[in-house]
């Protein structure tokens, strides 16, 4: 049996479905300043916004202006939280002024008072993406240490305004991501920095990196100060790896590769850098900008639960491994089938990844993304038949059900991704949706946005209603 207070809800992130950027005080953001992609075109960073791009962030879904309506679709499926994420450069536009922006801050009390009202607890990221885009172009993001400045006094301003109404923070949002430091996406995203720009591009994402940790650190240490009721957790991307065979050296691999996870999970959980990265950076020759101060941090702003996403699970093999690279080591798992976006679907993956990161920290565990997505079909009548999506859930739920009741991992609480249809982060479209309510928008910015419930809304309502016994 899931806990009575099992968190069901859903996830989002204020670029990917809030809009409301025109005729606001909201700054642009690293997202909005990607363009649209697509299967053969990827999404483009630009300078700015440009005549004739389409910036699909600028509008996403529009939840500025319907978040009650969404709001209340949330609360017929009984949801009893939500995951979103603040817009940093709403609360402050350019990120290093003085003073947060009202306008911004206004926006989020009406959102949590709605979801309040409902006896929706929202579970709020800071940093979902967001940065603001002054800070990526004038500051170099995180491989400056002054952006750890700006990022607590944003955070220092949410923990202040939202006492009372937020219980449940996560501080960056697969912080992890951004290893794969070659697909420039990543690093502009979570660090708001070009890394292959840099003389030395791993040097400056290690660097960043450690800047981003101890900004997380400090926040959670802010946080509980101002107040001790505060949860705050870290949140990676936990695509665990699987050894294409029981090859020594694929083990090995194996358990090297994981590093790149376990890395950031193990500083935010243990409070210092595990021994293989000290090695790491001594064998690279990195000396880094890593100060006695920094470790205290580190070690006094260690995470009161771990936020996860899972979507898939990857498979590494040696010889590719060297071939390609190491982190280009990843090979098709013949046991599993994948969508259409190339991600594998591996339910059983769930229940390993819950037990990997509950054996290594004994935290409790969120899953705070999971999903499908799909190219939905909305029937004339508004029905969307979207059974893929609910066998995928479903076949997720039960392995998660198993990891808690016979493997006694901790969990939480259960946000899928993209409970409202929303644009895509790495293709920037709006074809490959998660949601269990379709919003009618296209991938040229085209539609009505109307709101309409697929199949996944009433089986997902019953699966709360049940506490997940009937699925
Ligand atoms: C995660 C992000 C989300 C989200 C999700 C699905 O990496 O945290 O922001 O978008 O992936 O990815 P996509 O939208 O590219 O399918």
């Amino acid at each position: 049996m899931l806990r009575d207070d099992f968190m069901w809800g859903g996830a989002l992130a204020a670029h990917q479905f809030e809009g409301g950027l025109h005729g606001t005080s909201k700054g642009l953001s690293v997202a909005d300043v990607m363009t649209s992609g697509a299967a053969d075109r990827p999404r483009r960073i630009t300078e700015g916004v440009l005549e004739g791009e389409y910036y699909p962030n600028h509008e996403g879904v529009d939840f500025y202006h319907h978040y009650k309506e969404d709001i209340a679709l949330f609360a017929q499926m009984g949801f009893r939280s939500f995951r979103t994420s603040i817009a940093w450069s709403r609360i402050f536009p350019n990120g290093d002024e003085e003073v947060p922006n009202e306008e911004g801050l206004d926006f989020y009390d009406r959102v949590f008072d709605e979801l309040l009202k409902y006896g929706i607890e929202p579970v709020v990221t800071l940093s979902h993406f967001e940065m603001p885009y002054h800070l990526a172009k004038e500051y170099g993001g995180f491989t400056n240490r002054k952006t750890i400045d700006c990022f607590l006094r944003f955070a220092e301003a949410c923990f202040c305004r939202y006492r009372g109404k937020v219980t449940y923070w996560l501080t960056f949002n697969e912080i992890n991501n951004q290893m794969n430091y070659k697909a420039d996406i990543f690093g502009w995203v979570s660090a708001g920095a070009h890394y292959l720009r840099y003389e030395d591009p791993e040097l400056a994402m290690y660097q960043s990196v450690h800047y981003q940790l101890v900004a997380s650190a400090l926040a959670v240490k802010l946080g509980h100060e101002i107040d001790p009721n505060y949860k705050i957790g870290n949140m990676i991307a936990m695509t665990p790896l699987y050894p294409l065979n029981c090859k020594p050296d694929n083990q090995l691999l194996t358990i090297k590769r994981m590093h790149e996870k376990w890395l950031f999970c193990d500083v935010q959980c243990r409070g210092h850098y595990p021994a293989y990265a000290e090695k790491l950076f001594a064998h690279k020759g990195f000396h880094l900008d890593i100060t006695p101060e920094d470790r205290q941090a580190l070690a006094a702003g260690t995470v009161d639960y771990i936020g996860f996403s899972y979507y898939m699970s990857n498979t590494v093999d040696i010889d590719a491994a060297e071939q390609e690279g190491a982190m280009l080591s990843s090979v098709k798992n013949p046991y599993v089938p994948t969508t259409d976006w190339g991600w594998t679907i591996d339910a059983k993956g769930l229940r390993y990844a819950l037990n990997l990161l509950y054996e290594r920290y004994e935290k409790p565990l969120f899953i705070v993304e999971n999903g499908l997505g799909a190219e939905d079909v909305k029937e004339p009548d508004g029905s969307c038949h979207d059974f893929y999506r609910i066998e995928y859930l479903k076949a997720h739920i039960q392995q998660m059900k198993t990891a808690v009741e016979e493997d006694g991992v901790d969990v939480m609480g259960y946000t899928p991704w993209g409970c409202l249809d929303c644009v895509s982060f790495t293709t920037g479209e709006m074809k490959k949706r998660y949601g269990f309510i379709y919003v009618d928008r296209d991938d040229d910015g085209n539609g009505t946005m109307e709101r309409s419930r697929k199949d996944s809304f009433y089986w997902y309502q019953q699966v709360i209603a049940s506490n997940g016994e009937n699925l």
